[in-house]
């Protein structure tokens, strides 16, 4: 296993050498942020990020994300276009040491939250998601870290529009169509895809989503079966569905060596559909964090892994969910959790 961390690039106000300063950190998870979603990265902001992140003493193994332009989403007339796109990156990212990309399929928007600032009673603040309020939010307006638009806000009414004429199992096609493209150029260099599940696993504001169960991915392996086509196993995203057992599902596919990514992190139910954010430990939320973490070792997993959203703490001021001070706990508390687990496989 390897503890990363992720890292919006120049622009993140967190500096590489702090990250590099949290026990056992291995490496960044980072993106290029200068490219519109779809098009080809360019050689130069790669090298310029890879150089940033070696000189830091820090590996850049893993992109997150390299989005998914919303044609090849929806079957659009241009797919062929980015899908030549998307393979030119994986072929230019595995010339700089890239071993796993994530990505996701959510049509149109990606995380959802509602409120960015629920305050706990610490005083620390969360994010939280309260399905009775989703209505009230206006998509136009709505805008969360790491979220790769690729449309204008003008174009946001059209793909509305568009997205009334795609059904589930339309999307689903469209989602094998593009694996049976790009897996065989990740196969040729050694790149796995993750796919990262819908957050939260729930269709949202009339938008189907796909990936979101465990019969969701059994489809989806079943459909593209190399194992470069995997998944990012979110236990945030997969977990705010009280329907996903997520060691049941931490354990069938890392035995299955379908995870090549793991985002750990804690959420307290407070309703069916709504949950709040927590700090990572298993006694400060709804999910068996230590169950999972063994789920996944006892049966190989070796993939990377990141802690993930954490609360504002300690009065810092970073960006939701993505602030350092907790993510840094988060991180410590995990690699505590994999030591643990690994030792005890090994009696
Ligand atoms: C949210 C993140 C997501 C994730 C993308 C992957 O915090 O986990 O934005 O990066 O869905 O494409």
């Amino acid at each position: 296993m390897k503890m990363t961390f992720r890292w919006y690039g120049e622009k993140d106000s967190i500096p590489l050498q702090y990250i590099k300063q949290i026990p056992d950190m291995s490496g960044v998870v980072t993106a290029v942020y200068d490219t519109l979603a779809g098009e080809a990265w360019s050689e130069n902001s790669v090298r310029r990020l890879k150089s940033l992140c070696t000189s830091a003493g820090l590996e850049m193994e893993v992109i997150e994300s390299v989005p998914v332009h919303e044609d090849i989403k929806a079957g659009g007339c241009k797919r062929y276009y980015y899908i030549e796109n998307y393979c030119k990156n994986i072929r230019l990212l595995s010339q700089y040491g890239v071993k796993c990309i994530c990505y996701n399929f959510m049509p149109v928007f990606d995380w959802v939250r509602t409120n960015l600032k629920t305050k706990n009673a610490d005083g620390s603040t969360s994010l939280s998601y309260d399905h009775r309020n989703i209505l009230k939010l206006n998509p136009g307006s709505l805008s969360l870290p790491g979220w790769d638009e690729s449309y204008t806000k003008e174009q946001l009414k059209g793909l509305m529009e568009m997205y009334k004429n795609i059904s589930r199992e339309k999307l689903f096609e469209n989602l094998v169509y593009f694996l049976k493209k790009i897996i065989p150029v990740c196969e040729e260099c050694g790149i796995n895809m993750a796919v990262h599940p819908d957050d939260p696993p729930w269709d949202i504001f009339g938008l189907p989503r796909i990936v979101s169960t465990e019969k969701d991915l059994d489809w989806l392996f079943s459909a593209v079966p190399s194992k470069r086509n995997g998944l990012t196993f979110c236990t945030g995203s997969l977990g705010a569905g009280m329907f996903n057992d997520l060691s049941h599902m931490a354990e069938k596919y890392s035995r299955q060596g379908r995870v090549h990514f793991a985002h750990l992190r804690n959420i307290r139910y407070i309703g069916e559909s709504s949950f709040s954010e927590t700090a990572h430990p298993t006694n400060c939320g709804s999910l068996d964090m230590y169950g999972i973490v063994k789920a996944l070792v006892d049966n190989g997993f070796d993939g990377y892994v990141r802690p993930d959203h954490g609360r504002n703490i300690w009065g810092e001021k970073g960006k939701p969910g993505y602030g350092l001070f907790d993510r840094a706990l988060g991180a410590v508390y995990l690699n505590g959790l994999f030591e643990a687990a690994e030792k005890k496989k090994l009696k």
